[in-house]
């Protein structure tokens, strides 16, 4: 084992920053370096419990981090927290905005707050998020946090790294089925109605509970009462609800039971490599000469109505294997 491994392990603050940094990295010879890292980490005896948390911009998932976090640690967890926010341009900015939203938890020997490379793709990020991951539970992490910004396919992705989605909310009308519509509570395995407190001097906490109430009456309509996932209230403001909404969560994983896990998370990497692989395959055909030597011509041709689309698309494939002599542009297999 290397000492890097060796530190992690040992839970040294400093080792587990350092070989993030390294599982971040897009270098490719620290790509090779982190996989020998990852290699020599041991796995957890008991499966960490990972929870994505999502929500809207504000809706409170740094506040209802804090609030969570802190009473884990109180009970004796060791927490990580990891904020994957891709769409973002913030620097390491977002690091230091994160942590004042965290006051007590940055502060706290027992928890780690790392927030995501603000510049990737979403499959960069990915890939640095879930090897994140591993190293935290390697150094016995054993409650892992990811927060998620709401938007586009970073909740998806986030969903595909963890045991249990926690999808926060506001009692706001229509926010609620817009969120159906966009398809994200189809990913939510708990959903907590946030803010039912009356900080601000304006009494939310009935508002919330008839929203959470009438979520959860529709989506036993999508799903079906056994599957549907629960909706309780909470405010991380205050704490209120907080405990409720990690029983929920432990609630879920107690339904998985352990086959259930392991089965999920086995499908979780196969997916995940087939992401990765077509992240990849997207960044290559940006990177190929043979494409940008075609790029400006097919332009113009296609702007004009010169080109189909379909013809289009057959020449810069032409020349993106052009690239890759010996490729087999057979039938293709299906994906995954
Ligand atoms: N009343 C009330 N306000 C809250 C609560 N949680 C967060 N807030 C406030 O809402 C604002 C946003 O809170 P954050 O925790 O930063 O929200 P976020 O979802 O992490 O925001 P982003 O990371 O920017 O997407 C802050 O001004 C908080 O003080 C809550 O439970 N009740
Ligand atoms: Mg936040």
């Amino acid at each position: 084992m290397t000492s890097l491994a060796e530190d992690v392990v040992a839970g040294r603050r400093a080792a587990v920053s350092r070989a993030i940094t390294l599982v971040e990295s897009s270098r490719p010879e620290h790509r090779t370096e982190a996989r020998d890292l990852l290699g020599d980490l041991p796995t957890p005896e008991r499966p960490a419990v990972r929870v994505g948390i999502s929500g809207v911009p504000g809706v409170g998932k740094s506040t209802f981090i804090e609030a969570l976090g802190v009473r884990l640690a109180e009970d004796g967890h060791r927490v990580g927290v990891l904020a994957v926010d891709p769409s973002s341009q913030r620097t390491g900015g977002s690091v230091l905005g994160d942590k004042t939203r965290m006051p007590r938890l940055a502060t706290d020997d027992r928890a780690f707050i790392r927030a995501s490379p603000s510049a990737g793709t979403l499959g960069g990020v990915a890939r640095a998020t879930s090897q994140a991951m591993l190293v935290l539970e390697a150094a016995a992490y054993d409650v892992v946090l990811v927060e998620t910004v709401g938007v586009g396919q970073s909740e998806t992705t986030v969903a595909g790294m963890v045991d249990t989605f926690l999808f926060l909310t506001l009692a706001r009308t229509g926010d609620q089925l817009q969120g159906i519509k966009r398809g994200i509570l189809e990913l939510a395995d708990v959903i907590a109605v946030n803010k039912a407190d009356s900080v601000g001097g304006e009494d939310r906490e009935g508002e919330a509970r008839s929203a959470a109430r009438e979520l959860g009456g529709a989506l036993r309509m999508v799903h079906g009462r056994d599957r549907a996932p629960a909706v309780v209230t909470c405010s991380g403001l205050t704490g209120a609800g907080v405990e409720d909404v990690w029983q929920r969560v432990l609630d879920h994983r107690e339904q998985l039971g352990a086959d259930g896990l392991a089965e999920k998370r086995s499908h979780q990497q196969l997916d995940f490599a087939w992401a990765l692989v077509r992240d990849e395959l997207e960044q290559r055909l940006r990177r190929s000469s043979s494409v940008r030597r075609v790029r400006t011509q097919v332009r113009e041709l296609v702007l004009r109505g010169d080109l189909p689309a379909v013809a289009a698309a057959d020449r810069i494939l032409a020349a993106f294997d052009e690239d890759h002599p010996g490729d087999d542009a057979g039938p293709g297999a299906p994906v995954n």
